[in-house]
């Protein structure tokens, strides 16, 4: 049995994390495994959009807590520098739109790995905990980066000392998240929305992405001048002349991601 579903219909890969019975928490084969997926959807220029979710009643516990102390274990460096630190560098370099639909809890390194896609639906019943303050963690997994970013200094720090669970209601409000869902229509909506996009000017939005992250560290006249930059990228693609000829003729746009 695989510890990731992968499918890819259309434009769109669908990776589902698979390891129900133990909250979809993660040990090192299901890491690397969803780091190759996720370099998969990286590299095929077919993949126009990800979408993430997982199986089950949760979306991710974190860390598998039991390999985590196992003597024969990968240790607690190994996991981080391993396991969860390529897998938030792989989310934020694809240069294409990854969701993520939250369908259960989302603890520790399961929170911040949800935290780190571009869009994400969370279903009602679904929680976010930042639960590494329980067992004398810090949180990892590009949380004290995303998490500030999102919601302010404030509630993050809060969040992270006092490891609270966060309702999906709640995490929309804050600006953790996208949007909560109800829990029946959560993945009929993550996958509409997913699958639009995937086929939309995904070069363009591509761009869009790398032009966000760089933001997180610019001052404003470098952001501008990358943004004049990544114009002219996004000005040279078939889709931007596509788009345009679309508009001017009254029809709908056929974009094909480059
Ligand atoms: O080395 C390092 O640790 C560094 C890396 C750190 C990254 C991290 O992610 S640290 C944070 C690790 N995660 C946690 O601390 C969360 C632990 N889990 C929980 O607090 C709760 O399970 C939840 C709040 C997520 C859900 O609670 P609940 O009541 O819905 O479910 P449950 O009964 O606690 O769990 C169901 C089963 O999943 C249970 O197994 P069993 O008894 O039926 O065989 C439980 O042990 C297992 N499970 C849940 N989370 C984990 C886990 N097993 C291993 N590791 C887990 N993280």
């Amino acid at each position: 049995m695989s510890l990731i579903n992968f499918e890819v219909i259309d434009n769109l890969a669908i990776i589902k994390l698979n390891r129900a019975d133990k909250l979809n928490s993660f040990i090192r084969e299901m890491a690397l495994e969803f780091q190759d997926r996720l370099k998969q959807c990286a590299e095929d220029a077919n993949i126009r959009a990800v979408l993430i979710t997982g199986e089950g009643r949760a979306f991710c516990a974190g860390q598998d807590l039991a390999e985590a102390i196992s003597e024969d274990g990968p240790e607690l460096t190994k996991i981080v520098e391993e396991h969860y630190n390529p897998i938030i560098e792989l989310i934020r370099k694809i240069e294409k739109p990854v969701v993520c639909a939250v369908n259960g809890v989302a603890a520790g390194a399961g929170a911040n790995i949800a935290l780190a896609c571009d869009i994400v639906f969370a279903s009602k019943a679904s929680s976010f905990i930042q639960a590494f303050s329980a067992i004398g963690l810090i949180p990892d997994s590009g949380g004290t980066f995303t998490l500030p970013r999102l919601i302010g200094w404030q509630k993050a720090t809060a969040l992270m000392m006092l490891g609270d669970k966060v309702g999906a209601e709640d995490a929309e409000k804050m600006g953790m998240i996208y949007k909560a869902i109800e829990a029946d229509d959560l993945m009929e909506e993550a996958t509409k929305v997913a699958t639009r996009l995937s086929k939309m000017a995904t070069y363009g939005l591509g761009l869009t992405k790398r032009a966000l992250n760089a933001s997180f560290t610019n001052d404003l006249k470098s952001q501008l001048a990358l943004e004049g930059e990544l114009q002219t990228l996004a000005g040279q693609s078939y889709d931007y002349k596509e788009g345009v000829n679309a508009f001017l003729e009254k029809r709908k746009p056929n974009y094909k991601g480059n």
